[in-house]
């Protein structure tokens, strides 16, 4: 029988997360929550309309065009709608994330994915260390679905365990910084042992930002719009400038702020100086040889 750390999860599930670096949690968030979601979300998309390059707010797919609109990202969500601000700050997901990694934690960024239907990016092979690394490696980011997410629609994969291995190059042959990992080092992975996280929605993921992850194109009917947002013990501090520029960056989401910083994590490769401006995972990985 398991038995319960705190208000949300086991001594199974925390163990779990401890093992595999992720965890799935179904139903954590009211399907009314979630349609009140979509249509803050829908609402976003028309705007895109009157776009036709990118900027600090909508990230753009190249195919975009007033009548189709391809938004394939939101940039740092939680600053821009109330209800995004609360299911970073105010949800039950700050709960969890404190029973995994709390006491103390704070927030690092949000970030929404919308997969169009036929159209949506795939995303590579990938680490989030390899973009923001810390301190210590308590960091993770958690996705909670907007829609039911399939093995057509793109659902997220990860790789078991390879939290606990190398944080692998993110540079090409060239040495650019391409957000994704080199193909021979894909083809040394286990990619039998990947699982897939398919969910309904209002259920979410959760991923140690030095699993190994990525995910499939949309090739259905149907959207997969991913609500991400990352955090981090309130002790691990993180190496490389913000890459956001949201006034949320390092906010204290739940218990007191640190006196010290933890460092456990050893080296720890590098990305280039994102606080000079960042485009998105879906650009840079557009530039590497995974990705023709
Ligand atoms: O949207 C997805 O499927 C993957 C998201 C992801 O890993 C990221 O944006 O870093």
């Amino acid at each position: 029988m398991a038995t319960t750390t705190g208000r949300y999860l086991t001594e199974e599930q925390l163990a779990g997360y401890h093992a595999d670096g992720y965890l799935v949690l179904p139903r954590v968030i009211d399907m009314a929550d979630v349609q009140a979601l979509r249509r803050v979300t829908d609402a976003f998309v028309e705007r895109s309309r009157r776009l036709s390059r990118g900027d600090g707010v909508f990230d753009l797919d190249p195919r975009h065009t007033a009548d189709a609109p391809v938004l394939r990202r939101i940039k740092n969500p939680a600053d821009h709608d109330p209800l995004y601000r609360w299911v970073a700050f105010e949800s039950p997901i700050p709960d969890i994330v404190t029973e995994l990694i709390g006491p103390a934690i704070k927030f690092n960024h949000s970030k929404l994915n919308l997969k169009s239907s036929r159209i949506g990016a795939p995303v590579e092979f990938h680490q989030d260390a390899a973009f923001y690394p810390h301190s210590n490696d308590d960091v993770l980011a958690v996705g909670l679905l907007l829609d039911d997410a399939t093995a057509e629609n793109g659902a997220l994969s990860v790789l078991p365990g390879s939290h606990r291995g190398p944080i692998h190059t993110h540079f090409d042959g060239e040495d650019r910084f391409v957000g994704c990992m080199r193909r021979e080092d894909i083809e040394r992975l286990d990619v039998r042992a990947a699982r897939l996280l398919a969910m309904p929605a209002g259920g979410i993921t959760i991923h140690h930002y030095r699993l190994v992850h990525w995910s499939a194109p949309n090739a259905s009917a149907t959207e997969r719009r991913l609500l991400i947002n990352a955090y981090s013990a309130a002790d691990a501090v993180q190496l490389v400038p913000d890459a956001t520029g949201s006034p949320l960056f390092g906010a204290l989401v739940r218990g007191k702020a640190p006196r010290a910083v933890r460092r456990t994590a050893g080296e720890l490769p590098l990305p280039p100086d994102f606080g000079r401006g960042y485009t998105s995972i879906y650009e840079l990985q557009s530039h590497a040889e995974v990705n023709p």
